[in-house]
């Protein structure tokens, strides 16, 4: 054995035998390294203080919420549970004034100005209180009061048994918080590889938990069509019956995805479907022969080549087939934005191209939305109201700003969730680089392109693309760290944030995502605690 080995490996075993006869030293009433941790919150509020005091959480405590907010008060009670009582917390409308010791969910009307989103946490010796204008502020004023919980309420089962613990302690603080994009998104491409209503919906949680607040569902590609279309029944029952690999697919009923809807909405969470077209539409085109400009149906494709499928852009049953699908995805989607892909199109001239992006724009107007497409659709006559999702590392949308329109920063080789975090990673791409850690989080998305203004950018969003993920596990392990490093890119000003604090508060982010049950990638970037 090496000389420096084992040295090592004899303070190492003298450190682990010292440990379990500990020396007798007399404990201080607040052990002192808690008050030079950061705070373990995630995305990091705006502006944080500690203070003097805890505040008590005892058996007795009551959550008092005044009528619009009572949806935080229930988060609250029903996380907490049972995990120190015989009853989850008291949830009570706010009548009079609370008496000392209780939680305080109000509004705050003043925060209207700083935004819907806005919040502001108190907790003091004499209680805790969320203010807030909106439903949603108090909702994220609930998640951040979530995070300075211990991880072990995360526990479902814990949180389910009774049990007698003693009372919680939570340090005295004030937050005072509100986001910085309006745009702080996540995508999940459930047409490579489908994921069930459950799946969705847990990655929805984990969404909630950082503050994320769209969901953009990538419904349909070459591999897979994922939700039912009544007007059109072979998408699902052709298009839909396969995936990446050739596994079995499936798709969303339209109660399924209205119940994918609402769970969002219930954690604030704006779901913006997608159906690419013109290409990445082989799934369609193999269920119906005449979407095809010869046409002959395509066979389904479980491959993972792009660029080779498009709708006959010069029939019009095309433009009858997308107002159908639009239409009906519309009707049960109560958010504002319908995705129109548009991306890596190989088979059309861009005057083809750009006369197609321009029918299928009015038809989503007229169906009530706003059109978003991948920045190829940057060229073409956009609406104000349109919005690009800007995707590609050596391209910028800029000449298309002139238009009004916003841009969603997904730059692939910030963004992409789905490229690997070093040459190593099992699963992934590297199309557009390696992306570990650091590089999802040392980015700014106000100057990320080249000439998009601040001004235009509405936040920022991480896709993963599941050609290479079999099922919710690898889903997890691509998303997290990184989809945290973005919800704080999201959410936290500039000014506030750096790599090397925030390596410190997402390493003490493990024990919560371990109860979580996450399988997220233990990156050798970060100190996990
Ligand atoms: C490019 S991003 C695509 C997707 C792939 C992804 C893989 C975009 C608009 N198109 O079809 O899944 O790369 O990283």
């Amino acid at each position: 054995m090496r000389p420096r080995l084992a040295a090592a490996i004899l303070v190492l075993f003298t450190a682990a035998c010292s440990s379990r006869t500990p020396p007798r030293v007399t404990p201080k009433a607040v052990p002192a390294q808690v008050d030079t941790m950061p705070l373990p919150l995630l995305p990091f509020p705006r502006q944080a203080e500690r203070a003097a005091g805890e505040f008590q959480f005892t058996q007795a405590t009551v959550i008092y919420a005044e009528g619009p907010f009572s949806a935080g008060a229930r988060f609250l009670s029903d996380h907490i549970g049972l995990a120190f009582g015989a009853q989850p917390p008291r949830v009570e409308p706010l009548a009079q004034e609370p008496a000392d010791g209780s939680v305080v969910i109000r509004r705050n009307t003043p925060l209207k100005n700083v935004g819907a989103e806005a919040y502001e946490l108190q907790i003091s010796s004499t209680g805790i209180i969320i203010l807030a204008d909106e439903p949603v502020g108090a909702f994220y004023g609930v998640q951040t009061l979530r995070q300075l919980l211990p991880p072990s309420f995360e526990y479902e089962a814990l949180r389910s048994a009774r049990r007698n613990p003693p009372p919680l302690m939570l340090p005295a603080l004030v937050v005072r918080d509100s986001p910085r994009f309006v745009w702080r998104g996540a995508m999940l491409d459930v047409a490579r590889h489908f994921l069930t209503v459950d799946e969705v919906k847990r990655y929805l949680d984990l969404m909630a938990l950082h503050k994320l607040n769209r969901l953009h569902l990538h419904l349909a590609d070459d591999q897979g069509w994922r939700i039912e279309i009544r007007s059109w029944p072979n998408l699902t029952v052709v298009g839909g019956s396969t995936e990446v690999g050739g596994g079995p697919g499936g798709f969303y009923t339209q109660a399924q995805y209205a119940d994918i809807v609402k769970y969002a909405a219930d954690r604030f969470i704006t779901i913006v479907p997608e159906i690419d077209m013109p290409g990445h539409t082989n799934a369609a085109l193999a269920s119906y022969a005449e979407l095809n400009c010869d046409g002959l149906a395509r066979p389904v494709f479980t491959g993972t080549e792009v660029g080779f499928s498009t709708l006959c852009v010069e029939k019009e049953i095309t433009y009858t087939f997308i107002n159908d699908v639009i239409g009906e995805i519309a009707a049960i989607t109560p958010g504002p934005y319908f995705h129109v892909g548009g991306d890596e199109v190989k088979a059309l001239t861009p005057g083809q191209y750009l006369g197609f992006v321009d029918r299928v724009q009015s038809i989503v107007q007229k169906h009530g939305k706003q059109m978003i497409g991948w920045d190829e659709i940057a060229p073409t006559n956009l609406l104000p109201s349109s919005i690009i999702q800007h995707w590609r590392p050596k391209t910028t949308p800029a000449e298309a700003m002139g238009k009004g329109v916003k841009v969603i920063m997904s730059i692939a080789s910030k963004a992409y969730l789905d490229m690997k975090y070093d040459a190593s990673t099992p699963i992934g791409l590297t199309w557009a680089g390696i992306v570990n850690v650091q590089t999802s989080y040392d980015w700014d998305p106000a100057t990320a392109a080249e000439g998009v203004p601040p001004a235009s950018v509405l936040g920022v969003e991480g896709p993963l693309w599941s050609e290479t993920l079999a099922n919710i596990r690898d889903f997890e392990y691509l998303a997290f760290p990184r989809l945290a490093a973005l919800a704080e890119v999201g959410w936290t000003p500039q000014p506030v944030r750096t790599w090397e604090e925030f390596r410190v508060r997402l390493g003490m982010q493990s024990a919560r995502w371990t109860a979580l049950g996450l399988n997220f990638y233990r990156s050798p970037e970060i100190d996990w605690r």
